[in-house]
């Protein structure tokens, strides 16, 4: 990440000033958004910060015995490089991005190629509520309870081929509503990608809401991934297109430093960042640091997909 100071800015430092100042700075950079009072309108449409609530059903799959943050904490702390690259800014910025209607193109090395509205993906399959730890690559960390089900519902629907080895993902990129890659400083589409066995795997959540309600766009409205065993970066947000491929994807922060990100990007206390260390992370809303776990404590479920596998190596 393009950090400024340490990689683990206290949740306290995100003021109500610098949210005014970052705003300014961001519509003197964008087509067509004019300022209407105090309201930022996006050319394209309406505000969309509006969430709906989501009737959901209990999930095997969520995580036990930890408090969950309340919902102002991934509401206002965010990393979506597309709206700022504070903290403070997607809250504000992509308050106006419209998430609706909305396609996901479902395509590749599949027998049933398809486009989805948003509307079939949320009624695909009964939406389950997973409370997740989040451990972002930056050494803080979140309990948040998810909305959506697994990505496999979705992928199955398809029908992958034999030559689908892995799987590719991209956010939308819009720069009528969106940063450019140069004002985001990374490449734009964000995109990422998983081994189809990852991608697969009951853990690998396709998200479409959290805390009751469909998701705000700083969190990645309307339809984003969530991976639990994996450092942040690795869940990519407003999810417009999912590829079935044969080789490794390309993904936005190796594409970035290489040598800082790898591809597998998974929890690894053990695997140091070239520029901090990762073998402790500071939950949002607690003083002190907590031991970071392997594969974030998901390593009964999913250590057997890296059997095998250098994890230093393969970070
Ligand atoms: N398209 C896109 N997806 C993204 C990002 C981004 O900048 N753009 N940031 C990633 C990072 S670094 C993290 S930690 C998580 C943060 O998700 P949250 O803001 O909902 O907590 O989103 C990930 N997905
Ligand atoms: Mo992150």
């Amino acid at each position: 990440m393009l950090i400024r100071k340490s990689p683990d800015v206290r949740y306290s430092e995100v003021t109500p000033k610098s949210l005014y100042l970052n705003r300014r700075k961001f519509l003197a950079g964008v087509p067509g958004a004019v300022l209407a009072g105090n309201e930022l309108l996006s050319p394209s449409g309406r505000a969309s910060a509006a969430t709906t609530k989501l009737q959901t059903v209990q999930s095997a799959l969520s995580t036990t015995g930890e408090r969950i943050n309340p919902k102002e904490y991934v509401t206002g702390y965010n990393n979506y490089y597309e709206f700022g690259t504070g903290k403070d800014e997607p809250q504000q910025l992509a308050r106006n991005f419209k998430t609706y209607p909305w396609i996901v193109t479902v395509e590749g090395e599949c027998a049933k190629p398809r486009k989805f509205t948003i509307d079939e993906i949320l009624k695909l399959a009964p939406l389950e509520e997973r409370v997740y730890r989040h451990r972002c690559v930056e050494a803080w960390s979140i309990v948040v309870p998810w909305i959506g089900y697994s990505l496999s519902t979705l992928l199955n629907q398809v029908e992958p081929n034999p030559k689908a080895k892995f799987v590719a993902f991209e956010t939308l990129y819009d720069p009528k509503q969106m940063l450019s890659p140069l004002q985001a400083g990374i490449p734009l589409p964000y995109v990422e990608g998983l081994r189809l066995d990852e991608a697969m795997h009951p853990l690998a959540l396709l998200t479409v809401g959290m805390y009751g309600e469909t998701l705000p766009p700083q969190d990645g409205a309307p339809v984003r991934m969530v991976l639990p065993w994996k450092y942040g970066f690795k869940s990519i947000k407003s999810i417009v297109k999912i590829r079935l491929v044969g080789g490794q994807p390309a993904s936005t922060w190796n594409l970035y430093a290489p040598n800082e990100y790898g591809f597998y990007s998974n929890v690894n206390p053990n695997r140091d960042h070239p520029r901090w260390s990762q073998k402790t992370e500071r939950r949002l809303g607690e003083f002190g640091r907590r031991t970071t776990l392997m594969f974030n404590g998901y390593g009964d479920q999913v250590a057997s997909l890296y059997k095998g596998m250098d994890l230093i190596r393969n970070y």
